[in-house]
C-alpha cells in the first residue's frame, strides 16, 4: 500500500493526501502555471535526501557528508546549462520569487528603479508590485498591453524607460498569450543601460524545447520556476552570464536563503533529465497545439481572447461583456469538475478578487494526454458551463462530461 506510514502516524494528512490525489484526478485543470510531474519526480522530491544540510555549493560545502547533494546538484546544473544553453545556473532557489530577489539584490541598491509588467496586465507579484518586496524596496514603474491589441507594446516600453532610466528591466509574466521579444526588451535595456532580467517561469518548458524564443542571447539574467511548463518540482532557477554567478551565488547563500533543499533540487535534476528527451518537445509541441485549439473553439463560440488568440500555453478569457464576473466563472467551473483561476485582464474594471476573466493554460490536460478533440469538447462544457451555471440538471450532464474525460486519461 502507498503511504501506509504516513496513514498510521496522522491519518488527517493522509486524508487530505488521498483527497487531493482524488481532486487531481477527478477534475481537468486548465491553470496555467500548474502541470503534474512524473513518478520518477515525485521519487526524488519525496526522498531522504530532505535530511540533508548542504548549505554552500558542490565542493565547498559547511557540513560534511555532502557527497552525494554534491553529486545531486552538480547534475541539476550540467543539465539545465545543456538544456538551456546557459553559462553559469544556480538551482537552489526556493521558488521564482527568491530567484528574482536574489537577481535584484546582487545588482540593484534599494532605491533603484525596477520597470516591469504591471500585475494587472499579466505581469508578476515580483516584478514591481507595490504589495510585494520588489515595489517595496525598490521604485517600481511599470509597462502594460496595447488596449486596441492587447500586445505588449514596446515603443510604450521604451518611452517609459526613457523617461525613468530604470537600473533593471523586467521581461516576463504571468498572463500574457503572445511571444515576448527578448531582443526588443534587450535593445530598450542597452539604450537605457540597464540591466535585462527575463523572468522565464511560465514559458520554460516552450523555451527549452525550442519553441518560443531563448532569452539566453540577449538577458543578463534569466529566472524561472522548475514547475510551470518545465514540469518539474516546485521550486526555482537563475541562469546567468559566467561573469555575474559568483555574485548570484553569494547572493542566494548566504546572502537570503541557508540550506538548499537537497531533495528539491534532486527533483530538479530528474525533470531536467526529462526536459533533455525527445518525448518532451513532443509534449510541448502539443501543449501549444492543444492552446491554439481551444483559443479557436471558444472564439467559435463567441468569446473574446485578449490579443486575439495565444502563441504559448496560455489565454485570457475577457469575460467583461458577459452577465458573469470572473470569480463566478471560476466557481462555477470548479463546481462542474474544471479548475481554472479568475484572472484580471487588461485595463480590467473590476477589483482583482473579482475579475473579469479567467485565464486557461493546457500544461495539465496535455500531460494526461488529452488533445485537439479533447479541447473542442472541454470549450464546449466551458461555454455551457458558463450560460447555464443555475440549472442543476444541466449542470450535472456537464459534470459527468468531465468526469468522462478524466477517466479517458488518467493521471497517477
Ligand atoms: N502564481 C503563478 C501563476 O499562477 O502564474 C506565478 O508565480
Amino acid at each position: 500500500m502507498e503511504q501506509e506510514h504516513l496513514k498510521l502516524v496522522d491519518p488527517e494528512v493522509y486524508g487530505s493526501l488521498q483527497k487531493e490525489k482524488q481532486r487531481e484526478r477527478g477534475k481537468i485543470v486548465l491553470i496555467a502555471s500548474e502541470n503534474y510531474v512524473s513518478k520518477a519526480v515525485l521519487e526524488a522530491q519525496g526522498s531522504i535526501f530532505t535530511n540533508k544540510y548542504a548549505e554552500g555549493y558542490p565542493g565547498r560545502r559547511y557540513y560534511g557528508g555532502c557527497e552525494y547533494a554534491d553529486q545531486v546538484e552538480t547534475l541539476a546544473v550540467k543539465r539545465a546549462q545543456e538544456l538551456f544553453g546557459a553559462e553559469h545556473v544556480n538551482v537552489q532557489p526556493h521558488s521564482g520569487s527568491q530567484a528574482n530577489m536574489a537577481v535584484y539584490f546582487s545588482f540593484l541598491k534599494p532605491g533603484d528603479t525596477i520597470l516591469g509588467m504591471s500585475l494587472n496586465q499579466g505581469g508578476h507579484l515580483s516584478h514591481g508590485s507595490s504589495v510585494n518586496f520588489s515595489g517595496l524596496l525598490f521604485k517600481s514603474i511599470s509597462y502594460g498591453v496595447d488596449r486596441d491589441t492587447g500586445y505588449i507594446d514596446y515603443d510604450g516600453v521604451r518611452r517609459i524607460a526613457l523617461e525613468h532610466n530604470p537600473q533593471m528591466i523586467v521581461a516576463g509574466a504571468s498572463a500574457y498569450s503572445r511571444i515576448l521579444d527578448f531582443k526588443a526588451f534587450s535593445d530598450i535595456a542597452k539604450e537605457v543601460g540597464a540591466f535585462f532580467m527575463a523572468d522565464i517561469a511560465h514559458i520554460a518548458g516552450l523555451i527549452a524545447a525550442g519553441l518560443h524564443p531563448s532569452p539566453i542571447p540577449f538577458a543578463d539574467f534569466i529566472t524561472t520556476t522548475t514547475h510551470k511548463t518545465l514540469r518539474g518540482p516546485r521550486g526555482g532557477m537563475i541562469m546567468c552570464k559566467t561573469e555575474h554567478g559568483k555574485a548570484i551565488d553569494k547572493m542566494i547563500f548566504p546572502g537570503i536563503q541557508g540550506g538548499p533543499l537537497v531533495h528539491v533540487i534532486a527533483a530538479k535534476a530528474v525533470a531536467l533529465k526529462e526536459a533533455l528527451g525527445r518525448d518532451f518537445t513532443t509534449y510541448q509541441e502539443q501543449v501549444l497545439k492543444n492552446a491554439k485549439r481551444l483559443a479557436q473553439e471558444l472564439i467559435k463560440k463567441g468569446f473574446k481572447i485578449i490579443s486575439g488568440g495565444t502563441d504559448n500555453h496560455l489565454m485570457l478569457v475577457d469575460l467583461s461583456d458577459s452577465h458573469i464576473t470572473g470569480k463566478e466563472a471560476e466557481e462555477a467551473l470548479d463546481s462542474a469538475g474544471i479548475t481554472v483561476n479568475k484572472n484580471a485582464i487588461p485595463y480590467d474594471s473590476r477589483p482583482p478578487a473579482i475579475t473579469s476573466g479567467i485565464r486557461l493554460g493546457t500544461p495539465c490536460v496535455t500531460t494526461r494526454g488529452m488533445g485537439e478533440e479533447e479541447m473542442a469538447e472541454i470549450a464546449d462544457i466551458i461555454e455551457k458551463v458558463l450560460k447555464n451555471c443555475k440549472n442543476a440538471n444541466e449542470m450535472n450532464q456537464l459534470t459527468h462530461r468531465v468526469k468522462t474525460l478524466c477517466e479517458h486519461f488518467p493521471i497517477y
